[in-house]
């Protein structure tokens, strides 16, 4: 593992403590940080604020004054983070992300700065209870699912760090939507985040900048003879700045997370009024505004939107621009672009960065065409999040070239230079250069997006180890070939403060006792839990613990799913985005084929089992919104079914987010982490499990691998086939039959949901997913099948033996450490952006 920066020297740290003890001492309003500072502040709040009356205020109120009062203590921070990154003229990284899936802040920044306890008291002064009023916020849901939360855990570490970083992104007005349950099947309900408005942020209007689209280029000579290129847009978008403070746990650290708003220009506004349109006025304001109207889900088959592709020019222009305009004011010539920032792309979607930092630089301050390549170069980063062929963004080309005339032509410059380059390397090989090519000419003309990234990077990172792997031997193999040195490896992180502190009061309380507090920043500690895992009272206290993390989680499923679920049982949970690779559906395989053993059987002895699943299906994918059905069908049938609902149950949770992720996660034993191998590219939910103490049940497939050697072979369930495996059985002409015609249980478990048994006598609802599986399979469910079910055997087994499954239990966390976002960005910090901490004083 690589070094991590250290957040400070020790020397450091007590400059620290002391600025944080003054302010604890002091009672400032807006500062202090005793509770009796904190309870008049949110008196005033409420009052000056909010403009009512403590008498008639509702929780709404008190969660919406409590946030200003904690936001105040931010704002101290973030200023002299902001003011300290400037003296020291610090490089910035900049990561840029289409999606940034944050969750509910309040829990994190009480967390973050200390405050947890001091806030209980305050509210309860108050009659008000922490928890309740924490539970009013309505979650930022800005990402589909792992690469927005990756997104987020970064910013969480990079200000833990110290790290000078600012998140670019997009302030969706509506995010993720929310997932309602209506007769088994899923409905989706627009999320409406900001209708209760966001004490978070900080609009800026003064940070705005202007984003062309459309129209055509003029080429003309300058008047010093040089050619230039002008961009004549047909329409004209203002994107403004909304600031969201992101504070850094144990530090004085408050980064920025930068979300760019879609509104109309005023003097488009102003020229239609002058020629009397007003009402052509207002519809322009509304066009504009549809830029950042709503986030796009991932899965569907096909986004070919113009409106997606204005979405990721438009944030990714106003956030260069935003960089250009901080190198401005600091006085530092734009030569130096690439020494003061580090551009990160979050999967391709920022990707057109690559071209219009060109445009920037080349067309907008004059610099010639080579200076810019190398700074664009040294500039950017890319990590691939994705292998799955369908999933690789690419955009025709007559769409590209009416929204982008300007970029088409600097990648087409890119590409003339680029091809010119594969050739002089591998001369007379034209079928890599069409391999390569910016543009694939197979069928449409399609601008490849992930090559645009590739050649415009001096980094290329996949997300766990057998990732990054794959990637070097698939889809990016030609350009690992030209350029091995570029390829590295970075394996997610997910942030201990969010997962385990926020999410986890029982366990943190057990460890501070056991270890001390330092585990929260140097993860690596909880090592020191391998001496207690043989220790009989401590393996009791944990089993507490989770016990009670468990009846958290049943209560919420009593009241959000309807179903009683008993904490002595097994938890098993499958929470994640619902998709064929991630084979939700072998999951219910196993559910079918234990009912039926207990049917045909019903003496047979297993220990009880909880099967509670969660996740959304993005709207148009046909065959994830039946696998959802099918598992509220099958949990339907099981748990009315009195033969069986002793000994298993099936919950669907709805709405699967990070704010119930928080009781979820905790209250897992084991881990269901199936997906067919070489497919999911690291997966971040499994890290959220483990560091929770659950036992994973898991093929080699992403951070899979990782997470079982760290733990111990002996302390992980494995199954399936494995990558090389898969693609051989592909390569070879996989026939899901076979799997069909030689194994009877599965066949009668396939059989008996076509049947209608689990739908109320209809045959039909199931049969597109019987049918892909019995016909194609794409995923290998059957080929995986025995194989899961023999492991699901093992699992029971281990379970029996309470003692050692808490002994596993116990182990699986305290060798979690490497699974910290934080070890992940140090990695980034060294390895890609070449970035120093910088301690800030209050
Ligand atoms: C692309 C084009 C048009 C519309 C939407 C999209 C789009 C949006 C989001 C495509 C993909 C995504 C999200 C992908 C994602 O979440 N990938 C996951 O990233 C995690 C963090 O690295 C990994 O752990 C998961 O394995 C990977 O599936």
């Amino acid at each position: 593992m690589s070094k991590i920066p250290q957040k400070q020297s020790k020397s450091a740290a007590s400059v620290v403590t002391s600025a944080a003890a003054a302010s604890l001492t002091d009672t400032d309003v807006r500062t202090g940080m005793q509770p009796a500072a904190l309870r008049q502040a949110v008196k005033d709040h409420l009052r000056y604020s909010i403009g009512r009356l403590p008498a008639m205020a509702s929780a709404h109120d008190y969660y919406f004054a409590l946030a200003l009062a904690v936001r105040d203590r931010m704002l101290q921070r973030w200023l002299s983070t902001t003011q300290t990154y400037f003296d020291l003229s610090r490089k910035v990284v900049c990561y840029l992300s289409a999606e940034f899936l944050m969750g509910p802040h309040l829990g994190n920044n009480l967390v973050n700065l200390g405050l947890e306890q001091a806030a209980r008291k305050a509210l309860a002064e108050l009659g008000g209870d922490l928890d309740t009023i924490m539970a009013c916020e309505e979650e930022p849901g800005l990402g589909n699912g792992g690469l927005g939360r990756l997104a987020a855990c970064y910013l969480d570490s990079l200000a833990t760090l110290q790290c000078p970083a600012i998140g670019y992104g997009i302030r969706y007005e509506f995010g993720i939507f929310d997932q309602e349950i209506q007769d088994g099947w899923q409905a989706e309900v627009t999320d409406k985040w900001l209708r209760h408005g966001n004490p978070w942020e900080i609009v800026k209007p003064e940070i705005a900048y202007y984003i062309n689209l459309g129209g055509h280029t003029e080429h003309y000579r300058d008047e010093t003879g040089n050619d230039r290129v002008r961009w004549v847009p047909q329409r004209v978008v203002k994107g403004t700045a909304y600031d969201t403070p992101i504070q850094g746990y144990d530090v004085n650290t408050c980064n920025t997370l930068r979300l760019w708003s879609a509104e109309a220009v005023e003097s488009f506004d102003f020229q239609a009024f002058n020629t009397g349109d007003y009402y052509q006025a207002v519809e322009d304001k509304m066009i504009s505004e549809t830029v950042t109207k709503v986030l796009y889900p991932n899965d569907e088959p096909e986004i070919g939107k113009q409106l997606r592709l204005s979405q990721q020019y438009f944030f990714v222009s106003c956030s260069l621009q935003d960089m250009l305009h901080l190198l401005d004011l600091a006085g530092v010539p734009v030569e130096n672009f690439a020494q003061r920032f580090a551009v990160q792309l979050n999967d391709t979607h920022p990707s057109i960065g690559v071209a219009e930092l060109m445009r920037l630089l080349v067309d907008e301050r004059g610099l010639d065409w080579d200076a810019a390549w190398a700074i664009t170069m040294q500039t950017f980063g890319y990590t691939n999040h994705t292998l799955l062929p369908e999933a690789l963004e690419t955009w025709p080309l007559p769409m590209f070239a009416e929204l982008l005339p300007r970029h088409l032509e600097i990648i087409y410059a890119i590409n003339q230079r680029f091809l010119a380059e594969v050739r002089a390397r591998f001369p007379n090989d034209e079928a890599r250069v069409a391999r390569m090519s910016l543009i694939g000419e197979e069928g449409d003309k399609r601008i490849r997006m992930a090559h645009l990234a590739t050649v415009g990077s001096h980094a290329i990172n996949g997300v766990a180890a057998l990732h990054s792997d794959l990637l070097k031997a698939s889809v990016l193999k030609d350009f690992y070939e030209m350029w091995p040195e570029r390829f590295i490896n970075k394996t997610n992180g997910v942030t201990p403060r969010r997962f385990l502190a926020l999410a986890n009061p029982g366990l943190r309380g057990l460890l501070n006792d056991t270890l001390g507090e330092q585990w929260l920043e140097d993860p690596g500690q909880l090592r020191q839990l391998e001496a207690e895992a043989g220790n009989a009272a401590f393996r009791s206290k944990w089993r507490a613990v989770k016990e009670a993390n468990k009846q958290r989680l049943a209560d919420y499923i009593r009241t959000h799913a309807k179903v009683e679920l008993d904490p002595n049982w097994l938890f098993d949970i499958l929470v994640k985005r619902i998709h064929e690779y991630k084979r939700q559906h072998l999951s219910v395989l196993h559910i079918v084929t234990l009912y039926r053993r207990l049917k045909e059987n019903p003496e047979l002895t297993i220990p009880p089992r909880a099967f509670i699943f969660g996740g959304k299906a993005a709207p148009g994918y046909f065959m994830a919104k039946r696998i959802i059905k099918l598992i509220n069908a099958v949990a339907e049938t099981v748990n009315a079914d009195p033969a069986v609902n002793t000994r298993m149950k099936v919950a669907f949770v709805p709405n699967f987010n990070v704010q119930n992720a928080h009781l979820i996660y905790p209250a897992a034993d084991l881990s269901e982490q199936i997906s067919t191998a070489g497919r999911e590219a690291s997966g971040t939910g499994n890290m959220k499990f483990m560091l929770n103490g659950a036992l994973t049940i898991g093929t080699l497939d992403g951070a899979n691998v990782e997470i079982r050697e760290e733990v111990g072979t002996e302390n992980f369930f494995l199954f399936g086939l494995t990558a090389r495996e898969v693609e051989r059985i592909k390569r070879e002409g996989y026939r899901p039959g076979d799997y069909v015609a030689g194994n009877t249980e599965l066949r009668t478990v396939l059989e008996l949901i076509s049947s209608g048994y689990f739908s109320r006598g209809d045959s039909e609802v199931f049969r597109p997913v019987i049918d892909n599986l019995t016909q194609s399979d794409p995923f290998l469910v059957l080929a995986d099948y025995a194989a899961y079910i023999t492991c699901q055997e093992q699992v029971n087994t281990a379970w029996q033996d309470k003692e050692n499954w808490t002994r596993m239990s116990i182990l699986n966390t305290a060798r979690s450490g490497k699974f910290s976002s934080d070890r992940a960005i140090g990695e980034y910090c060294d390895e890609i952006w070449n970035v120093h901490p910088a301690t800030v004083k209050l």
